[in-house]
């Protein structure tokens, strides 16, 4: 497809999505939350502050109706699934299938997640950059055309499908930039740990062998809920 037929696709497609803009619903979580989850929990699709079509020629018009009518509420869908699922584990105490929804909860909540930032970073207007952001951006890599050059061989280079993904990192508070190949390898990006577990065999097999099990019951007579706490303050402040 040449440009001219690409525009004009594009613009066709793109004028039966005109009624897609709207705001964003507040909520009290701000700028993670807003438009992906409703007054009950069930998570929805967001709507786009622009229409289908303004993103040309850069993205077109069908492509984004496809990846956010299609594409982004089939994650939707399948996150509600594995939440309501992952509930019935925790009532029932049945967990035969846990490691399964999981990974359900993963690759779906992950693929919401992303996406939602992901339509929020895309606009026709492109806005400037704070003096905080440009501070980061020259102290992390050295000024905007190096961590430009970065971004895009990161993201070009991510094995199969996935993300590039520019994040904060508030150990050293600092920027980075990661690949996320696929995007489910049971994270979801954009949750924030506030306390974990290390079961590589490294941390319990000196004493405990292969006894995974009763290092994890173990791990519970030590863990710091102060720590624990302060970090969800931290995260909700
Ligand atoms: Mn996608």
């Amino acid at each position: 497809m040449n440009k001219r037929t690409f525009l004009k696709t594009g613009l066709i497609a793109g004028a039966g999505a005109l009624s897609t803009t709207s705001a964003w619903a507040e909520s009290e979580y701000g700028i993670y939350t807003a438009g992906t989850v409703d007054k009950n929990g069930e998570y929805i699709l967001p709507k786009l502050d622009y229409n289908y079509n303004e993103l040309e020629p850069y993205i077109d018009a069908k492509t984004m109706e496809l990846h956010h009518s299609k594409h982004h509420a089939g994650y939707v869908k399948g996150l509600n699934k594995a939440t309501k699922k992952v509930q019935e584990c925790i009532d029932t105490g049945e967990y035969g299938l846990i490691k399964h929804w999981e990974r359900e909860l993963a690759f779906h909540g992950s693929g919401h997640f992303l996406h939602t930032i992901f339509w929020k970073v895309m606009s026709p207007e492109q806005g400037k950059r704070s003096r905080l952001l440009e501070k980061h951006i020259k102290k992390d890599f050295g000024g905007f055309d190096k961590f430009k050059q970065y971004f895009k061989m990161a993201s070009k280079k991510v094995e199969g499908s996935g993300w590039g993904i520019l994040a904060y990192q508030p150990h050293a508070d600092k920027l980075v930039i990661l690949q996320a190949e696929k995007h489910h390898n049971l994270t979801q990006w954009v949750s924030i740990p506030i306390l974990c577990i290390d079961v590589w065999e490294h941390a319990y097999y000196l004493n405990y062998q292969n006894n995974r099990g009763a290092y994890i019951d173990n791990f519970f007579e030590v863990i710091n809920w102060e720590e624990v706490s302060n970090r969800l303050d931290a995260v909700k402040s």
